[in-house]
């Protein structure tokens, strides 16, 4: 009897173990009785009029979410006649008397006591991002009676970027191997590549980049353009086009493969021209709504047109020109810098492509990353918002953690996000809509085409993440490129309870977590403005490393330590990077004084017994920082370790071991920066924190260790 209980408990288990391949998408049943009812009344069938293959996306995903929710199957009908009770999905033209307009790709959802549900949209897409909204009404235990709600997404592009090689290695990627089998295309078509699609269509997303930015010329042979093809095929059912990022000189590359094959790539050469709008139209036969190119020129050794003096402009409207006939844009990155040891890399982004505002062609979008150095765990936002009025700028955020502690640091980048959209530009007076997010949404400037970028975290792991936690980084992204005024703290609370759990104690304790985790890791890695204490391994701590083919690519050239204090002087009496943003920001932010502690460092040599607005010095704050980053990981442990009863019990062990080894890593960063920058400050720990019980030497091994083949 009692190993039959026993077996029994153990199925029981295994039933409910959760390998977190549903993301937020569970469809799990409602356990509320009467809950499940009251939706089941509004839900007895759903009537779709259209045959397009979006519509059918809908329609089927709003049955198999029902079916999970509610537990019943609930049909699909053409035409709801006479027929209440049940949900319609429309393609409405025009809006509804009185209230918000309705635009390209919104939705509606509207319900009255004794009728028909309708969702509804100006697209096809507009019903399928209507049927997840309603999804996630439910999933997250919200009334659906009386709806009346309308949302329209306040950026038109919401693009994936994927860093994937066609060896199935990405680039700083943390889960795994890439989703895409490109051995296995075009014939083999994994049923994931339409899980994936799902996830995204929730989200809003529109569009996503396959390959990686360093890009191989592969990606533009006939083999490949089917491959992708394939892909796309998969994708469109669910609002999704497929984007290249190409490699500059392809024609050059692939040209010295074939007979009488080009001997450039230079952007105003005729035969260039010829090429690029062969090979377009070659990519819209095989995928006719493909989305466009992404490139990344002249940045970090990969080749572009300055290679033959010409400008980005030249290379980004020379594709335009190759799109023209096409509905398809050219997204053109500004993270460029020069390997000059006198300037600061900081500025070359503002100085490269602010002369050329103005000068791109219609087509094109500059997609710059939110910062001007380089996806740190914090940066002030890039200068180039605000600077570029006459020429439509995208975000660029990071969502793999590249930066922010690989698959093991737990990190909610929701609020790093949010910070950067949320900062003033100060284009106009303060509180009219020049925000970073005012710019992006095309309100400040009056953008013709907005859009926002995120470099993704998924991978072929089950869980596609790796870390669990970081499904919230991809639903954040997703959630916020749609509505970028949604709150972190709501974002947080919906991810969880779609996610995780539904108790209310849970859900509180993990959303606080979620909120503090970003604030938690900078303390540890990079408190008051520090930055890049990385060299090849952008993970184990290195501030000491000074060895490099580049300065920019040491640590030292970021913070600066000296025996005077710490930190990199941008005002006037430095490189004056200040000077990129507009006189308001200047003037809060060149006055060490009223700088914001966060970005303290990022503007200046703070001497080491300077008194901060906290009462402490600079070296007191830093240590305290450290050292509460790292117990605060601690705390992050015993607060998880508090939610097990609501967790499911494989997600609860990954994050539980996941946090003990970010808690281990966490001291050894806050070890290796204050035994190293106490070789400057010649200060000693202050109480109540103790000395590290090891030795700048052991860190440093340490280190060197972790980065051996
Ligand atoms: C850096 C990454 C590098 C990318 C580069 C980029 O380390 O792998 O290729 O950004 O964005 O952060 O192009």
């Amino acid at each position: 009897m009692k190993r039959i209980l026993l077996f029994l408990l153990l199925i029981s288990q295994l039933a409910v173990a959760d390998d977190g391949y549903r993301l937020w998408l569970k469809y799990d049943l409602i356990k509320d009785m009467p809950k499940r009812e009251a939706y089941a009344r509004s839900a007895q069938f759903i009537a779709v009029t259209g045959t397009s293959p979006m519509l059918k996306s809908a329609a089927d995903e709003l049955q198999m979410g029902l079916q999970g929710l509610l537990g019943k199957s609930v049909p699909i009908i053409a035409n709801a006649t006479s027929r209440t009770g049940g949900i319609v999905l429309s393609v409405a033209n025009g809006p509804a008397a009185g209230s918000q307009i309705l635009m390209a790709d919104g939705y509606r959802l509207t319900s009255r006591r004794a009728g028909n549900l309708t969702i509804s949209g100006k697209t096809n897409a507009g019903v399928l991002y209507g049927v997840f909204a309603l999804l996630r009404q439910v999933q997250t235990g919200q009334s659906i009676d009386n709806l009346a709600v309308t949302s329209n997404p306040k950026i038109q592009y919401r693009l994936l970027n994927h860093w994937d090689n066609t060896n199935g290695t990405i680039e700083r990627g943390y889960a795994g191997e890439s989703l895409w089998k490109w051995y296995e295309l075009p014939e083999t078509v994994d049923p994931r590549y339409r899980d994936y699609a799902r996830a995204n269509a929730s989200l809003g997303i529109n569009g996503t980049v396959v390959n990686n930015v360093n890009a191989s010329a592969r990606f533009l042979t006939d083999e490949y353009i089917q491959k992708v093809a394939a892909l796309a095929n998969v994708f469109r059912a669910y609002g999704i086009r497929i984007y290249l990022s190409v490699y500059f000189p392809a024609p050059k590359t692939l040209g010295s493969l074939t007979p009488n094959g080009l001997k450039t790539a230079d952007p105003l050469d005729p035969a260039v021209r010829k090429w690029w709008a062969e090979k377009t139209k070659d990519i819209y036969k095989a995928i006719p709504d493909f989305g466009g190119f992404l490139v990344k020129a002249n940045s970090e050794g990969e080749p572009g047109p300055q290679d033959y003096g010409r400008t980005h402009a030249d290379g980004a409207n020379m594709l335009a020109e190759a799109l023209k006939p096409y509905d398809g844009i050219v997204l053109w990155r500004a993270f460029v810098y020069k390997s000059d040891p006198k300037s600061d890399r900081f500025k070359a982004a503002y100085e490269e492509f602010t002369p050329l505002d103005g000068t791109f062609d219609k087509k094109v979008i500059i997609q710059v990353k939110n910062g001007p150095i380089d996806f740190q765990p914090r940066e002030p936002y890039s200068p180039l918002f605000g600077n570029m009025p006459k020429t439509p700028l995208a975000m660029e955020f990071q969502i793999t953690q590249e930066y922010l502690g690989f698959a093991t640091h737990w990190v909610y980048e929701a609020p790093l996000f949010k910070e950067c959209l949320d900062t003033d530009t100060h284009v106009k007076d303060k509180g009219t809509g020049s925000t970073v997010a005012n710019v992006i949404d095309g309100s400040l400037h009056q953008y013709a085409m907005t859009a926002i970028a995120g470099v993704a975290n998924t991978g072929s792991d089950r869980n596609w993440t790796g870390n669990p936690m970081a499904q919230a980084n991809w639903y954040a992204y997703g959630r916020l490129a749609w509505d970028h005024t949604l709150t972190s703290e709501g974002i947080a609370r919906e991810w969880v309870n779609m996610t995780l759990t539904s108790e209310p104690k849970a859900v509180k304790t993990i959303t606080d977590l979620m909120l503090r985790s970003r604030n938690i890791y900078v303390s540890y890695n990079t408190p008051l403005g520090l930055s890049r204490p990385w060299a090849g391994v952008h993970f184990a701590p290195e501030p000491w490393q000074e060895k490099s083919p580049r300065p920019d690519w040491t640590a030292i050239y970021y913070h600066r330590a000296d025996s005077i204090g710490l930190g990199f002087d941008r005002t006037a009496t430095g490189s004056n990077a200040l000077a990129q943003y507009r006189p308001e920001v200047q003037k809060i932010w060149q006055n060490p004084d009223t700088c914001p502690l966060p970005y303290l460092l990022w503007f200046h040599h703070v001497p080491w017994t300077k008194k901060l607005a906290t009462g402490r010095t600079l070296w007191d704050e830093l240590c305290t920082h450290f050292y509460t980053g790292a117990d605060s990981v601690g705390w992050m442990q015993q607060q998880w370790a508090q939610v097990k009863p609501a967790i499911d019990p494989q997600i609860f062990a990954d994050v539980t071991g996941r946090l003990a080894t970010q808690h281990n890593e966490a001291i050894w960063w806050r070890d290796s920066w204050v035994l190293y920058l106490q070789t400057y400050s010649k200060q000693p720990i202050p109480a109540p924190f103790q000395k590290p019980d090891r030795t700048l030497e052991d860190v440093k091994r340490l280190s060197e260790i972790y980065k051996l083949r």
